[in-house]
């Protein structure tokens, strides 16, 4: 009887899919932009040299995270499928309205704190918001043009599909659905319109150009974390890289908080627009970027550092900005006993009774708008009336997004 039964292959654990396309994506972004490797140089370094060398987690020499900008609700719900694969979930619903650009947005991530542990690979994930482009001939092209390009591969869809009828992928299969993913996340010189219909996409929003033009969602950065982001700086400034003025996020303190991210300003990469055969035109999006991640807050932690970095924001702006910062967190508990005491972080308690923050897994787009801003030119700062549709995204999607705040809970708990 036992030879009759079907040969069943063994299933490769999500957390290793995740991985080993983590691995795939940082190599070809790598030879896609060289900066970058200057970066992973600066940040092997700093961490190389950080103070607290025990406690430094093992998964920081291979954390990164990812951004992609999609346009249309069925390259969502694909690429929600594709992380799957690689035990990923939609984790939060980001309005990034409120900063002037015109889309809505998800992190994918693992969620449970072995998968973390093992690989915290995140993708910041944006759907354009067709309905935010004003003019109605302009938005109609867009959709047009979008409805024409199809940004994955055969076998990736194959193997998704396979994925979820057999509850995994075979070794072979992972090689497979890895190298065929990959080429979504790819540049691709070759634009899908014409130098007109670019320039009209780029005077809507350099956003809506850098989706709609392009035959696919390009990586559009991959941010290694550093454990000392004021150093990093540092050597990036020393380096000459042409790094943005000041560092995104709360200011340095005792225990850090949240996230804190700077990047430098975003590369001119050649492009090829349809049907022209004269010189190669320019296009302005992708950027390096570095972060360095912090306790996790409660809700009741968050709000304060809203209202606190809204202060630093309004006051008086005669003086720098870096020092209203420093001076409105003055009122942020700095010190691990009172952030507890006070329940604005969570923690995990360890084995021998101490307590120890939840690193935060998320992202603050919206305020640290500047990181958004910092590729598009500092231009276009309008910002848009409509509020957020979380439910028109998870229509999108075809799911539901995970609560951030109700997964470090249940972590906290947990551990
Ligand atoms: C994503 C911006 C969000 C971050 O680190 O906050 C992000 C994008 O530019 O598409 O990556
Ligand atoms: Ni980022």
């Amino acid at each position: 009887m036992k030879d009759t039964a079907p040969t069943t292959l063994a299933l490769v654990d999500p957390d290793e899919i995740r991985t080993r396309f983590c691995a795939a994506l940082s190599a070809m972004y790598r030879a896609e932009v060289p900066l970058y490797a200057d970066l992973l140089d600066i940040v092997a370094r700093v961490n190389a040299g950080a103070a607290d060398a025990a406690s430094t987690p093992a998964r920081v020499d291979i954390e990164r995270h990812g951004a992609i900008r999609l346009g249309t609700p069925a390259e969502l719900a694909m690429m929600g499928r594709a992380f799957a694969v690689m035990g990923m979930a939609p984790v939060g619903y980001y309005d990034l309205a409120p900063a002037g650009v015109p889309v809505h947005s998800t992190a994918f991530r693992p969620v449970s704190e072995a998968a973390l542990a093992r690989n915290p690979f995140r993708v910041f994930c944006s759907l354009l918001r067709l309905d935010l482009i004003a003019d109605p001939d302009l938005r109609a092209e867009a959709a047009a043009i979008l409805a024409t390009r199809q940004i994955f591969r055969a076998e990736a869809v194959a193997l998704i599909e396979q994925h979820e009828a057999q509850g995994g992928l075979s070794e072979s299969e992972v090689d497979t659905f890895v190298a065929a993913l990959l080429e979504t996340f790819r540049w691709h010189q070759e634009m899908l319109v014409d130098r007109a219909t670019y320039e009209r996409l780029v005077a809507s929003h350099r956003l809506v150009a850098d989706i709609v033009a392009f035959r696919g969602p390009h990586i559009n950065h991959l941010t290694p974390r550093v454990l000392d982001i004021d150093a990093a700086q540092a050597a990036m400034v020393a380096q000459g890289l042409d790094t943005k003025d000041s560092i995104e996020g709360p200011p340095r303190r005792a225990v850090p908080i949240l996230l804190r991210q700077t990047s430098f300003k975003a590369l001119t990469e050649s492009v090829r627009f349809a049907g022209d055969t004269g010189a190669p035109g320019q296009h302005t999006a992708r950027f390096g970027e570095i972060e360095q991640r912090g306790a996790a807050l409660t809700p009741k932690g968050r709000a304060l550092y809203d209202d606190l970095l809204a202060r630093a924001s309004s006051a008086d702006t005669a003086q720098p900005y870096a020092q209203r910062l420093a001076l409105a967190f003055e009122s942020f508990p700095d010190d691990l006993e009172t952030l507890v005491r006070e329940g604005l972080i969570y923690v995990r308690r360890m084995a021998d009774g101490a307590l120890e923050p939840l690193t935060y897994e998320d992202f603050l787009p919206v305020s640290a708008a500047g990181i958004f801003q910092s590729n598009l030119g500092n231009e276009q700062r309008e910002t848009y009336a409509q509020q957020g549709a979380q439910s028109v995204f998870e229509e999108a999607l075809g799911r539901a997004v995970l609560d951030p705040f109700a997964l470090y809970a249940a972590m906290a708990e947990g551990g």
